[in-house]
């Protein structure tokens, strides 16, 4: 018998999922309703919920609903943050189409994100366990702080490698490990695995920042799906830029360095031009050293769990978001 694939495996779950995010987005305000469903149906790659309802199918006695309300929650979350994070970013385009600010206008972008996280609030809270709420809020509140470390970074040079880490973490790998702890909490595990689950969510997680933070620099548009090359545009300083600079054998990195200390100002393309190609040839080697090894910490610590379908299917997809192009 030929193994079913994660996706088969999911998809029964993936769909009650879809089905429950395009019941909570419907609003007697009609725009939000249609600036919402835009971005719901701009699809996206479902990773939260999916990580939701692996680590939550994993033990054996599941509550059901608490992963269809968990995972929906966080996808609203997820989607609430991206509609903001393009306004913020001033990205016109996601997942291939029109960001919901550039879709509609700035106004309706805001309130749509605002309408996405209340109604993620109100489908959490209706888990009765203070557990879930506790866990879902402060990993609200950590993506914040992580937008503001980013703000508070921008155009600052030097910044720490602890500084971006943090900054990473914040933004991207809280949210991924909420959904694997808030997937374990639905369902029997002891303290051991729900350790490695916790663990195996951080390190993926920035695994997965890291692929993003580069992808920036080396893929392009049609892709991605999203603009390209725009983090340094917008004085984001992250790894592979950090890793150009430090690299030994790349001959202009002492011309990158300055270019970089007095970026703030800058207007004139070719300098971009320049950081970009520098940043391709001299930081990607490092910038893919440094994305494995934290998947190989991932895979560490799922390795450390019992045996079970769900754990292949996440070693399954541990795999394919290591080599993930868009
Ligand atoms: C994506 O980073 C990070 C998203 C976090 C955004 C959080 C905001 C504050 P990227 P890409 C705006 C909180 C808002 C809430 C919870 C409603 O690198 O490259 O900009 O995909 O991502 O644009
Ligand atoms: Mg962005
Ligand atoms: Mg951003
Ligand atoms: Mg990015
Ligand atoms: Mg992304």
């Amino acid at each position: 018998m030929v193994a079913m694939s994660y996706k088969s495996y999911l998809k029964p779950h993936i769909t009650r999922v879809e089905a429950h995010l395009n019941q909570v987005i419907h609003s007697n305000s009609n725009v939000i309703q249609q600036a919402s469903m835009h971005t719901l149906q701009s699809g996206g790659k479902r990773v939260r919920p999916m990580f939701v309802l692996l680590t939550g199918l994993m033990g054996d006695d599941k509550h059901y609903s608490h992963l269809l309300n968990t995972a929906v929650s966080l996808e609203l979350i997820h989607m609430a943050s991206l509609v903001h994070d393009d306004y913020i970013d001033n990205s016109d385009k996601r997942r291939g189409v029109m960001s919901v600010h550039t879709a509609f206008d700035k106004d309706i972008a805001l309130r749509t994100g605002h309408f996405l996280l209340a109604r993620a609030l109100t489908n959490i809270s209706d888990i009765n366990h203070t557990d879930f709420h506790k866990v879902f809020s402060q990993t609200i509140l950590e993506v914040c702080f992580g937008e503001f470390d980013q703000m508070a970074d921008r155009f600052q040079y030097p910044i720490s490698f602890t500084q971006y880490l943090r900054r990473i973490n914040r933004k991207t790998a809280i949210l991924i490990e909420a959904s694997c702890v808030l997937g374990a909490m639905s369902t029997e595990v002891n303290r051991a695995s729900l350790f490695h689950i916790r663990k195996f969510g951080h390190y993926i997680g920035m695994s997965y920042q890291i692929i993003d933070d580069m992808l920036d620099y080396t893929s392009d548009e049609i892709t991605l799906g999203k603009p390209v090359a725009s983090d340094i545009r917008n004085g984001h300083i992250t790894y592979p830029l950090m890793a150009a600079i430090n690299n030994k054998d790349n001959p202009e990195r002492l011309k990158l360095e300055q270019i970089i200390i007095n970026l703030e100002n800058e207007q004139n393309e070719a300098i971009f031009e320049f950081i970009i190609n520098n940043v391709r040839t001299y930081g990607i080697e490092a910038t893919k050293r440094l994305s494995k090894q934290y998947a190989e910490k991932a895979k560490y610590h799922l390795n450390q769990l019992p045996d079970s379908e769900e754990k292949k299917h996440l070693l399954e997809i541990h795999e394919k978001m290591l080599y993930r192009v868009y």
